[in-house]
């Protein structure tokens, strides 16, 4: 056999990512830019595993009929997004059990001291009553840590805020290995480019959230009707400095979000989206473009998801397919940490 044949290089495995998007509220904006967009458009480069993480949600109170609402429409969206079945696995976690019996295994070797010291849980504990907060969200970044060992994931795309969860995702892969030997992949977290973070229209201070979607001009959320979208930017927080450009001022930081929605959604450069308004009359014109960016990115997204909310059956074979291909990565996984730590496996020969 000629030897260059035998040795031409086989294609290189996908990286595997895995990401997680919680049914806590309507999908905003922020979520679309700073996460599902990157999701829809490198799924033709890596195996992708993308979870609705319904057990992450119940960590707070949730009312049950809202929930699996939002449950289903989340999933709607990330399909009408652009997620394409063949290619991407989209499951709901609570419809994976390996998912939960993880996070028990991993709770058994992760020191409490390490969850007491992650900053998102301070600060919820910080504004909450400590007799009516749940166990749950002490043990959230736990479950977090099951959702990503459990795939060998290569790739962690999460927002900073969640940089820290996939640390400690990281020390409590370390800390099972140690104690039982070689068995998961040490997460890598990948934060998207700076820009991709959207804030708050009605405060730019704070980032655009989907519990905060209902209150009035707070967030674009990916069903609004184009009427309402317009509303909305109308409203937005702008300045007094009536100058279209990019800028680090945390007074300005309403014009900068504008400007940075605009520049997502078109792909232009920072120059680029400057010149684009170099003769605009003001912030008039600047909110009526962005508006309009908006609105024609999200109108296919809308149709697709009111398609797919009028067929209930076909979502549901749709996350089916997705959890199958997801009990068959994370069901041996979870049986390999069984294993290890001892437990018997059903079937097991003695
Ligand atoms: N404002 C944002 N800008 C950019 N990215 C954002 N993400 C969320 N808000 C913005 C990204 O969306 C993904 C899904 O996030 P999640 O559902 O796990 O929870 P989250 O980050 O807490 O999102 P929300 O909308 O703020 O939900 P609630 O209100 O429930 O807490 C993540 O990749 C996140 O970075």
């Amino acid at each position: 056999m000629n030897q260059s044949v035998a040795h031409e290089a086989k294609p290189k495995p996908r990286k595997r990512v895995l990401s997680g998007i919680q049914p806590s509220g309507d999908v905003q904006l922020g979520n679309y830019l700073g996460a599902i967009k990157g999701w829809v458009d490198r799924q033709d480069e890596k195996d992708n595993f993308f979870c609705i993480v319904d057990l992450h949600a119940i960590t707070v109170p949730q009312d049950p009929h809202e929930l699996r609402h939002q449950t289903r429409s989340l999933a709607a969206i990330l399909f009408a997004a652009g997620l394409d079945p063949a290619k991407s696995n989209v499951f709901i976690q609570s419809h994976v059990p390996p998912h939960a019996e993880a996070c028990w295994l991993l709770n058994c070797v992760t020191p409490i001291g390490w969850l007491e010291r992650m900053t998102q849980f301070k600060d919820k504990a910080r504004n909450e009553n400590r007799e009516r907060m749940s166990t749950g969200l002490l043990d959230y970044p736990v479950l977090m840590a099951g959702d990503i060992l459990l795939y060998s994931a290569d790739e962690v795309p999460v927002g900073e805020d969640q940089k820290q969860h996939v640390e400690l995702a990281r020390d409590i892969a370390e800390r099972f290995n140690r104690l039982f030997g070689d068995t998961f992949v040490v997460p890598e977290p990948v934060i998207p480019e700076a820009g991709a973070r959207v804030m708050g229209l009605d405060d730019p201070s704070r980032k655009m959230s989907k519990s905060f979607a209902d209150i009035r001009g707070h967030a674009v959320r990916l069903i609004d009707e184009p009427k309402e979208i317009e509303r909305t930017i109308n409203r937005a927080v702008t300045d007094s400095y009536n100058e279209i450009r990019f800028s680090d001022d945390p007074e300005r930081s309403g014009v900068n979000n504008l400007l940075g929605i605009y520049k997502v959604i078109t792909g232009k450069t920072a120059e680029e989206v400057e010149n684009d308004f170099a003769s605009a009359r003001g912030y008039g014109d600047l909110k009526r473009s962005v508006g309009e960016v908006i609105i024609s990115e999200l109108a296919p997204i809308r149709a697709r998801y009111a398609r797919l909310m009028d067929d209930i059956a076909e979502l549901d074979r749709l996350l089916s397919l997705g959890a199958a291909q997801a009990i068959a990565v994370s069901g041996p996984k979870v049986d390999e940490m069984k294993e290890r730590i001892g437990l018997v496996l059903q079937g097991d020969e003695l």
